[in-house]
């Protein structure tokens, strides 16, 4: 398909989808697109590929995804020609990936890196996008696609005195690219998130004082990360093929089994052999035990109460078994944390705390009020440090929109559009933005699912779509306002129907102050979302309007 068939323009374009982000979503739209005969042109605001793994590069950044499941799996000559070496990959060979990737797939020249998007403005006459950069240039687009990440906009605090901290201050998804040395230092980290967690043992290697500042305990779940051998690497890949087939039939888009529907009913010896064996397996294994996690409450129980006692067992110290214990909140419902072994001295999280240099500040009861010239005020006392690190998050999902100016047909932006919560169809398509996709989108699944995945899924269905519309409609593809409005409410009522809207979190976009608490991820799981998508193309597409614009001249 190209810009000529089957209706030919008045207005040329200068190409047929800009593609923004170059990570592993922006990286396959490229590609898919290109395959499929558009003519495509990448903007990445970095001077390389990897999307969030450029720029989360702190000492121990780690993916919670399993190595062999955090690839593409659409070609397998690109499959053939990878191997990660540990069972979760580490960010910089995540990295490494997605260059090698990228020049595998030939996509680097279709992308203009170090340039960045400001506005996006779609002319409902020429049915085109016009995309707007920071190098002044403007670039005519039929279609926009929108990689934009789900993780992107970092979330940092707003402490008073931030600007008059004396050290070094530092965000985990900001990371200098020089080396940092904590070297003599006494440092103080806040947050106890997925970051907190895996870079607290690597500052506490280095650093004469760790200060954690802990406002929320967390249900963590050991990684049981290792190096994957030869002969274990070409036996996911000897099965890969089963094993994507299998990822497909669950929720989770992993390809991992359930023991039981439910723990509930089951004696505590029972459930407690279960969850020893899953414990054993680590990570996103423990999860799946009983299919009923995150939508029984009485399962869920179970399941804290185990991850209590273990927590319990690795402390003497009974304050710090009460500092750490997570309650008040269902297991997984917030994004569990992993627990790795990442430094040199083989200290996990907990092990780190235990360390006579380490100490926890609980930072709920007192929080964090101001920094000042030395360090950082809490509600009942003063610290000293050389260098603060904030590993405070992300304005996860909806904020990597807000870095640019989108404005849809009749001069609406999508920042008043999504006011007072996302509206997407699909997580993908937004009424009065015609002819703009979405990959990891709110309301899609990805922040809850295997991610390559849904980005596969997602990138395909958005082209067949507009092959459909070349084909069959026309130029202008627009969902229409009721699709919107169904999936808005579909979303919300399935999130009601789990323990998900029990917890604080950025899935709700409840770490960010003002921003509306609203169920971010469709949650709904990887094979329902999958129907659903199948179920729009083989209808033909009957959530969509699909017209021709004023200017497009059909040559028939
Ligand atoms: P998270 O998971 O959002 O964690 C952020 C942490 O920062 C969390 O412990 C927060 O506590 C804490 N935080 C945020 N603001 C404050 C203030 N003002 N005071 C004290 N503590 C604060 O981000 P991560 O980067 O760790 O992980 C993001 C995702 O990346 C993760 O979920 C995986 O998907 C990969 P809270 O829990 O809100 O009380």
């Amino acid at each position: 398909m190209s810009a000529s068939s089957p209706g030919t323009r008045s207005d040329p374009v200068d190409t047929d989808a800009v593609v923004v982000g170059a990570g592993f979503a922006g990286i396959y739209a490229i590609y898919h697109l290109r395959e499929q005969g558009l003519s495509v042109r990448g903007i990445e605001r970095a001077d390389d590929v990897g999307g969030t793994w450029y720029y989360n590069r702190y000492p121990g950044a780690r993916c919670d995804t399993e190595s062999h499941l955090y690839q593409y799996q659409f070609s397998d000559a690109l499959r053939s020609e990878w191997q990660y070496s540990e069972r979760y990959p580490e960010q910089g060979e995540i990295l490494e990936y997605l260059r090698f990737a990228s020049e595998f797939l030939g996509v680097r020249d279709e992308i203009s890196f170090r340039t960045e998007v400001e506005s996006l403005r779609f002319d409902p006459s020429s049915g085109t996008w016009a995309v707007s950069t920071d190098d002044g240039a403007v670039t005519t687009s039929r279609y926009v696609v929108l990689a934009l990440g789900f993780l992107s906009e970092p979330y940092v605090p707003e402490f008073d005195g931030m600007d008059g901290f004396d050290g070094e201050l530092y965000h985990t998804a900001t990371w200098p690219r020089e080396e940092v040395s904590f070297r003599e230092q006494s440092v103080g980290l806040v947050g106890t998130g997925s970051s907190g967690i895996q870079i607290a043992p690597r500052i506490a290697e280095d650093a004469e004082r760790l200060t954690v500042y802990q406002r929320t305990p967390n249900y963590i779940v050991p990684a049981n990360n290792h190096p994957v051998s030869d002969a274990a690497w070409e036996a996911w890949n000897d099965g890969f093929a089963e094993t994507w087939e299998q990822a497909k039939t669950t929720d989770s888009g992993f390809p991992y089994e359930s023991d039981l529907p439910s723990a509930e009913g089951l004696s505590d010896a029972e459930v407690e052999h279960i969850l020893e064996k899953r414990w054993r397996m680590g990570g996103f294994k423990f999860l799946t035990a009983f299919e009923d996690l995150l939508s029984n409450r009485a399962t869920n129980e179970r399941v804290c109460e185990f991850i209590r006692s273990k927590i319990a067992q690795r402390f003497d110290d009974p304050e710090l078994i009460d500092a750490l214990r997570p309650e008040g909140y269902p297991y997984a419902a917030k994004r569990p944390p992993l627990n790795y072994e990442n430094n040199r001295y083989g200290w996990d999280f907990y092990e780190t705390i235990k360390q006579p240099h380490v100490e926890l500040v609980d930072v709920d009861e007192a929080p964090i009020q101001r920094l000042t010239p030395e360090g950082i005020a809490t509600a009942d006392s003063e610290y000293a440090h050389d260098a603060i690190v904030l590993a405070t998050g992300f304005d996860a999902v909806t904020g990597s929109y807000n870095n640019m100016e989108i404005v849809g047909t009749g001069g609406t932006t999508l920042e008043s559009k999504w006011g007072s919560r996302p509206r997407t169809y699909l997580g993908m398509v937004i009424d009065e933005f015609p002819n703009m996709f979405m990959i990891s989108g709110p309301q899609s699944p990805s922040p809850i699912t295997n991610q390559v995945l849904c980005i596969e899924n997602q990138v395909e269905w958005i082209y067949d779509l507009i092959e459909y519309a070349e084909e069959n409609g026309g130029d202008v593809i627009e969902v229409e306002r009721e699709s919107v409005e169904y999936w808005i409410e579909h979303t919300s009522d399935v999130a009601d129907r789990t323990l998900y809207t029990d917890a604080e979190s950025w899935y709700q976009g409840d770490n960010v102050p003002g921003k509306p608490s609203v169920f971010l991820p469709y949650p709904g799981g990887y094979p329902a979302f999958a129907s659903k998508l199948e179920a729009e193309a083989a209808g033909g597409y009957q959530g969509f309007a699909i017209r021709d614009s004023p200017a497009r001249v059909r040559s028939e």
